[in-house]
């Protein structure tokens, strides 16, 4: 049994790093294309974990103002050393391979270097980069050769690394091909350790889904040959009934009590652990050294108890580090000083079908939640919704004369409409998990709903199997927010309530 809350950071902060500074403790997870990108958690107990600022604070530092849906910030590795905080990380179909620096994690972090490769002429072609110095001070960059660009897209060369030189950011060699695990699909999220004498190689494979799991292996060198270990993988919960699957990516950090690898994980509901509707969290688990290999525990759900809020009456003139906009910054779609007391969102002509839409959200990060926002909607149409991407996602919306319930599921969508010709309007977004034991069951059912003159009034109860990692096949996990879709819309307050029970 963990001695740790799991989820450790629960909602969609996948592919996490950690790394020990004293008896502080950093951690770093991916965003792909959402903006501001790269959160940085800190604890000293590695129970509390505050986010307490970001890496890239606009678009362009990562590249993702156009970014391809599952494309943006994946995977990154955070390190520390001689008082410099290093982070380094693959933005796919965006800037390629980048590292940033900061004295303090909170930031500012500098704008991203390109990792060069040899020729200096492109990003080092690779995915999960990890970052790691020998004794020398050499800096070694371990990846996973996902290639992403170029005729030979798609292939897979395995874990690779080359020497780098960090005042340049670039390669000191062709890539050196490394141990790649155990002949498992999709070798990657690769991290080196150095521990009692031998170099260690952890890498994730099987795949991100419900394969995925965790391989060790060990060399002299951190430039290898690496041997693996023998009783690969080291964790893994495929083909086990466990509340915690698809358990992997993992990276090892010495715990107030002992070491842990923090790693990635879901939590999938319904008759046949089908759906999970978080999309990939954060997850601990105790790790032990023994004779000269890893023994990592499997992965046990133990949930923080209670109800979580969060509301946000938009008194600040900036918005707080949970906000997060679709390929651009909140504060680019929304105004906190237009109105002051309200975030005002100007539509621009995109709907939750679109790229880039004029949307700012919370990540949810309970399995139940209560979402509610209320909204001037004199002089336009706005709403509040759950979204996946643009192809997936629930909302409901006001103006114009109308309140509309919309579910759109891979271009299918449905609508529920009824009159309404007030100004002010609070809407509704709860998530319910689905309680039906066995056969037929589903994850959570979404329900959309407005208060009007006192009266709650639910226009949907829709199945929320849809908004799933599985069924979207999404790397990312559900964010609900407020947006605008036609004219002005002042929203006065947000308000989140979140439990696992
Ligand atoms: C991440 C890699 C992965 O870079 O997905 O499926 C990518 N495996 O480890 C995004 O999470």
């Amino acid at each position: 049994m963990t001695e740790y809350y799991n989820p450790l950071i629960s909602g969609f902060h996948p592919d996490p790093s950690v790394v020990r500074v004293g008896d502080d403790y950093y951690i770093a997870t991916s965003t792909f294309e959402y903006v501001p990108g790269i959160p940085i958690f800190h604890s000293r107990d590695f129970e509390t974990w505050t986010r307490i600022g970001h890496v890239a604070t606009t678009a362009e530092q990562l590249g993702v103002s156009d970014v391809q849906t599952a494309g943006g910030a994946w995977a990154p590795t955070i390190r520390h050393r001689d008082g410099v905080f290093h982070v380094i990380i693959t933005v796919a179909m965006g800037r390629g391979m980048l590292h940033f620096t900061a004295t303090d994690p909170a930031g500012p972090w500098s704008a991203g270097d390109v990792i060069l490769n040899a020729a200096g002429t492109a990003s080092v072609d690779g995915i999960d980069p990890d970052l790691a110095w020998d004794d020398e001070g050499t800096a070694y960059v371990t990846y996973s050769a996902l290639v992403l660009t170029g005729e030979d897209v798609g292939q897979h060369r395995g874990i690779e690394q080359v020497r780098v030189d960090l005042d340049t950011h670039r390669a000191l060699e062709e890539p050196r091909s490394l141990w790649s695990g155990t002949g498992l699909k999709f070798p990657e999220a690769p991290h080196l350790y150095e521990h009692g004498g031998y170099w260690y190689l952890v890498i994730a494979e099987g795949g991100t889904e419900r394969g995925h799991g965790m391989s060790v292996a060990r060399s002299d060198s951190p430039a290898g040959p690496f041997v693996g270990g023998p009783g690969n993988p080291v964790v893994s919960a495929r083909s086990t009934s466990r509340p915690i699957q698809n358990t992997g990516h993992g990276d090892l950090v010495e715990g107030p009590d002992g070491w842990l690898a923090v790693l990635l994980g879901v939590r999938p509901t319904s008759m046949t652990q089908a759906f999970s509707a978080l999309g990939r969290e954060t997850f601990v688990t105790p790790v032990r050294w023994v004779d000269g290999w890893l023994e990592i525990d499997p992965v046990e759900l133990n949930p923080r108890r209670g109800t979580a809020v969060f509301s946000d009456d938009f008194d600040e003139p900036e918005f707080g580090l949970d906000w997060i906009g679709v390929r651009r910054r909140p504060d680019e779609t929304g105004s906190l000083t237009e109105r002051p007391g309200s975030l005002v969102l100007h539509a621009d002509g995109s709907t939750l079908d679109d790229s880039r839409p004029v949307f700012v959200g919370l990540r949810q990060e309970h399995l139940r939640a209560a979402v509610t926002a209320t909204f001037d909607v004199s002089a336009g149409v706005g709403g509040l919704g759950v979204r996946y991407d643009e192809r997936f996602h629930y909302e409901i919306e006001a103006g114009r004369g109308r309140i509309v319930a919309r579910a759109s599921v891979g271009g299918i969508r449905q609508e529920w409409t009824r009159p309404f010709s007030g100004a002010s309007v609070t809407l509704h977004l709860d998530v319910r998990p689905d309680e039906t034991p066995g056969i037929g069951g589903t994850s959570d059912t979404v329900v959309l709903g407005a208060t009007i003159d006192g009266e709650r009034i639910d226009l949907a109860e829709v199945d929320g199997r849809f908004l799933s990692s599985e069924t979207t096949e999404s790397f990312v996990g559900r964010v609900i927010g407020v947006y605008a879709v036609d004219g002005t819309v002042a929203v006065d307050r947000v308000a989140y309530e979140g439990s696992e029970d």
